[in-house]
Parts: C-alpha cells; structure tokens; sequence
C-alpha cells in the first residue's frame, strides 16, 4: 500500500505518518507538505531515513505536481490545510487557496488518475456552534460554517462529497472535534497556555473563557483514521470525538494545577470576532460501524501532553522566536 499523505509536516498530519510507519511497516508514504509557518520537518526527526517514506515540498494547488504524485499511489489521505481560526480572521485568502483550491486540485488529480480513494481530514467546526443543551454534532447536522476557517473546510467537505456524486471518486470524510498532544503548533489554546507557563509568562484566555470544546488526543484521532480507510466505507462522513466537553476556563485550572501555577497567571483579553460557543461531537456512528472509541481520557492526555512539551522545549523554542513571534505580538500587542 503506498499512501499520499498531504500536510504531513503538521501536528496531526505528523503523528498520523508515526502511527502508520510504525503499525505497518511494509506500507510506502509520500508526504507532500509547502512548509509553511506550520509545517515542521523536526517533527519527522525520527523517519528520515526510513526507506518506506519520503518527503515532497511543495503545494496541494500545484497541479502538475499533485498528478505526478498521484499517479504513483494507492491512497490520498488529505491533512493539508491553513487551520488556525484567529489567522482566518486577520487574512483568510491562504484558506481559501490551500483549503478549497488546494482540496479541488487533490480531487481532479485522484479522478484523472483511475479514481483513487481519498480520504477526506475536516472538523467539527463545519456544523457551526451550539448552545448549552442542544445535542451533539452527528453526520446528518447541516453544514453552518461562522469563520472563514470553517467556511473553507466546509467547502472543501461539499467538493468532497461532489466528486463521489458525480464521479463516483471512492471518498470518505472525518468530522473531528479539538485535537491535542505531542507537536501542536504553540499558536492553538493547549500549546500556547503550556508554554507560556513553562515560560512564567500568562495565559490569554478570550471573553469569559467559558466556550467548549470536546477535546480529543491526537493519537485516538490517527486510530480513527487507520479504521477509515482500512474498511469499506466509501461514500461515508464518521463524526469523530473525545467525550471530553470542557470549557476553556476549565482547561486552563487543569493547566495550573498540573504545572503548579496560580491564578495570577490568567489574564482575560478580548474575545475572538464570531467565537463559536459550543461543540460537541456524537460519535455513536463510528463506534458502531467501526468499533472505534477514545482510548486516552482528558486527564491522561492532558498530563502526557505536559510532559511532552517540558521534554521538548527546543522544539517548541525555536518556533516561539521564529516567525510566530510577529504573530504573536500583533494578535496580542505584546
Ligand atoms: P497544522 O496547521 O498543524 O498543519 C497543516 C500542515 O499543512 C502544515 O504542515 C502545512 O505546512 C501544510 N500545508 C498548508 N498549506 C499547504 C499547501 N498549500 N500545500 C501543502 N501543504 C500545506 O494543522 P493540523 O492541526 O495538523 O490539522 C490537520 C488537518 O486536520 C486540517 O485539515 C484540519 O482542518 C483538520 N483538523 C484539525 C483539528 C485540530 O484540532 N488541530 C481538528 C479537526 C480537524
Ligand atoms: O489564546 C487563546 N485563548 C483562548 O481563549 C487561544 C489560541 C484560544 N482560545 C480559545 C478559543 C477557543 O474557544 O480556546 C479555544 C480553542 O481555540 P484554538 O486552540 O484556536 O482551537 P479552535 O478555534 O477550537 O479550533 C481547533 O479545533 C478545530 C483547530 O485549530 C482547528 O484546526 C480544528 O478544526
């Protein structure tokens, strides 16, 4: 089985190429990635090398590129995106590049060429937000989209769905809710508060704090995925999620106590333009289907997540004085 592997220099994208070397290794990946600010080829430290993988830069909307390459695998599974919702805000014309062009040019490629099984990575975010007491997302809520992040994901879920109409392109497409753990771009809640922390510096927390996430470790997403695409499925949306609903305040006095910091370390700023307040994931479909279920509890995950970024400061140090620091002090004024 070779697979194309888009974004793999990204968090998720990362940990996915890990999860997939290791559980077969007779299995070939091309990992096409434009490393850009959030691609990392520190992350695939430990596959270089690795005879059965190979890396590509270069853009998902390059055609030319995109067809040689899938002319010579079995499988697209597409990770590439521009995914951070405050970066959506303050330009999203690179979401709509990567995430709707980017998806389209993946498509055509995986049509012309024999019609290859691509598998689809979106998010929760496409259903829109929720108040306190409705029920979770399933594969049947409608699309409600309130940033252009997700409106760009949306419309690369509606491409996908469009190209297995009309072109019967054997497809499939996850809907995960917030993941978390080893290799999260510093610039996302769980990362950033860390690091700060671990820097003695404060955590910025929007409006009240107290929107909710369902928050999923990265690893139980990989599994997810693996059971996707391994089983006959075509044509299927899995809502995938944690059972892991927390507020963001919650978080951060999760956060404190595990890193022994006080109060004193929050600091509420002003909050996101069209902050979705809820989401919440049902994921009684893939369960069912697939037998799949989260493995890590929130707790578990949380403390190996800590340890991880204490264990890897260099990593994470040299992105926090790259570029991400203009961002940074831009977003924040500091
Ligand atoms: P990320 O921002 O960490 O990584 C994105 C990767 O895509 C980077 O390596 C980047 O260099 C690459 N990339 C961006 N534009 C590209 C282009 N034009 N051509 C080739 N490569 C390009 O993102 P992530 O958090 O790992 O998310 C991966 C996927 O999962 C995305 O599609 C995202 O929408 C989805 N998702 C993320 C979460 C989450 O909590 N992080 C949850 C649900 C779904
Ligand atoms: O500094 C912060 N302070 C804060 O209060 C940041 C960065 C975030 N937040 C809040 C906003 C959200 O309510 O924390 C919550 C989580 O924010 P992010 O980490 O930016 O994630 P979110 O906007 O929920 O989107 C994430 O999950 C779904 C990913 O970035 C998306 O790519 C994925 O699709």
């Amino acid at each position: 089985m070779k697979l194309l592997i888009t974004g793999g220099a990204g968090f998720i994208g990362s940990n996915f190429i890990h999860y997939i070397l290791k559980k077969y290794p007779d299995y070939k990946i091309v990992n096409l990635d434009l490393l850009t600010y959030a691609g990392n080829l520190e992350n695939l430290k430990d596959s270089e090398g690795n005879p059965n993988y190979k890396f590509v830069k270069g853009d998902i909307a390059d055609a030319k590129l995109v067809n040689e390459l899938v002319k010579e695998v079995d499988m697209i599974v597409h990770f590439a995106a521009e995914s951070h919702v405050d970066r959506s805000i303050l330009n999203s014309i690179s979401f709509i590049h990567t995430n709707v062009i980017g998806t389209h040019t993946l498509l055509e490629a995986a049509k012309n060429n024999g019609n290859k099984r691509f598998h689809h990575v979106s998010t929760d975010e496409v259903f829109g937000s929720l108040a306190p007491n409705d029920p979770a997302f399933n594969e049947k809520t409608p699309y409600d989209p309130r940033s252009p992040y997700s409106a760009s994901k949306a419309a690369s879920d509606h491409l996908v769905r469009a190209y297995f109409h009309t072109y019967d392109l054997p497809v499939t497409i996850s809907n995960c809710s917030n993941n978390y753990g080893p290799f999260h771009f510093p610039e996302k809640l769980i990362p950033l508060f860390i690091t700060n922390l671990l820097e003695d510096k404060k955590v910025p927390l929007y409006g009240d704090g107290l929107n909710v996430r369902d928050w999923l470790y990265v690893e139980d997403h990989c599994a997810a995925i693996d059971l996707i695409i391994h089983k006959e499925s075509i044509g299927e949306t899995y809502c995938i999620g944690g059972n892991a609903e927390k507020n963001n305040r919650e978080i951060t006095h999760e956060l404190l106590k595990l890193m022994d910091k006080n109060e004193s370390f929050i600091e509420f700023v002003k909050d996101r333009p069209g902050h979705d307040k809820r989401y919440a994931i049902n994921f009684s479909k893939i369960k069912k289907e697939l037998g799949w279920e989260p493995r890590v509890n929130f707790t578990q995950g949380l403390k190996k997540t800590v340890e991880w970024y204490k264990n890897n400061q260099d990593w994470w140090k040299k992105i926090k004085s790259g570029e991400y620091k203009d961002y940074y002090k831009n977003q924040y004024g500091k």
